[in-house]
């Protein structure tokens, strides 16, 4: 049943868009993956075995989401019972969240850790349009193991031009030259370089994206530097990955902290290896750029004050705490519990 994830429900119907306007407008929200620069995407450079540590995050706060028993995503620990992943994991196409039923795993050196996710809370400004770079969602579980790492956010602004830590996902994989040819549900890991953030290429996407493309090395599949001379390089090597269906939601590190939550890749009509969307070199993918949404994930992971704390404290202050309770409430109309 999961071996052929369908990553979003409705995934729509994938448009070319035309380099001369360069727009991205009615591409499809697709998921992500990855797919290696390498020959073989099996081979341990990339494969997130349990307990593996790259460029110093431990990989094992990365987990498996599988959502209303057929669709899979990944997300990442982020509190003692929340895990950040992608808005489109969890909605329909205009934001609305559609989810039954969730679990999210973890399989780590210390054991395996599996909860069931009792609430999701998108951004609220999360509709639908993957363009907008609010495509987050923080899913929490009725249960985490104390061993699974969880992971800080990136607050910084050196995003753009970092050598990523690591990209990490669950979703299909495949080499640059075939495209994802290989099931989803191993985790894997590689790098990237954002190049730049969406307004920089594109008229219609947000600067709450960032973009970057999978490199082959040769300048024919150096995308972004084809549509903007001068703004991209010729990659990684072997470490290059691009991302595919299942990897959505999953986390980019710099500074060993989360900066960029897959959200959607792209194919232009030029420098695409392979045509269509099949995560060959010379796609482009699309991050969420977390740091500027921490205010939004702190906000809900945070605890809310227990009514005993502010008995003490005076009623003025118990006042001002109640009508603070009601309007967070209020904010967060995103956000569904399980039943
Ligand atoms: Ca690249
Ligand atoms: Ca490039
Ligand atoms: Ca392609």
């Amino acid at each position: 049943m999961l071996n052929q994830p369908k990553m979003l429900k409705n995934i729509p119907v994938f448009m070319v868009s035309l380099a001369t306007g360069l727009t991205l407008s009615g591409l499809s929200e697709v998921a992500k993956a990855y797919t290696v620069a390498g020959p073989n995407p099996n081979d341990p450079l990339y494969l997130g075995t349990p307990g593996k540590v790259v460029n110093g995050v431990d990989l094992d706060g990365v987990g498996d989401l599988i959502l209303n028993g057929n669709s899979r995503c990944t997300a990442s620990r982020i509190s003692a019972t929340h895990a950040l992943t992608a808005g489109h994991c969890v909605t329909d196409n205009f934001g609305n969240i559609n989810v039954n039923s969730a679990t999210l795993a973890w399989n780590t050196d210390d054991g395996l850790s599996v909860g069931n996710v009792v609430n999701i809370t998108t951004h609220p400004l999360w509709n639908g349009d993957i363009l907008l770079g609010v495509d987050l969602a923080i899913v929490e579980l009725d249960q985490i193991a104390d061993f699974v790492p969880t992971y800080e956010i990136y607050t910084g602004s050196g995003e753009i031009g970092a050598i990523s830590d690591a990209k990490v996902g669950f979703g299909l994989s495949g080499t640059g030259t075939t495209g994802y040819t290989i099931n989803s549900g191993t985790k894997r890991h590689g790098q990237n370089v954002y190049d730049g953030v969406g307004s920089d290429f594109f008229s219609d996407v947000s600067a709450n994206v960032m973009i970057y493309d999978f490199d082959s090395g040769l300048q024919a599949n150096n995308t972004l530097d084809l549509i903007a001379p001068g703004s991209s390089d010729l990659g990684l090597g072997l470490n290059e990955v691009m991302t595919g269906p299942g990897d959505s939601g999953g986390s980019t590190f710099i500074d060993g902290k989360i900066a960029g939550v897959t959200s959607f890749s792209a194919t232009l009509g030029v420098g695409d290896s392979l045509s269509g969307l099949n995560g060959s070199f010379g796609e482009l993918g699309g991050d969420v750029r977390v740091s500027l949404f921490n205010d939004f994930i702190q906000d809900t992971i945070g605890t809310v004050p227990e009514p005993l704390t502010i008995l003490g404290s005076g009623a003025a202050i118990g006042f001002g705490t109640l009508f603070k309770r009601k309007l967070a409430k209020k904010s967060r109309k995103n956000s569904n519990r399980l039943s």
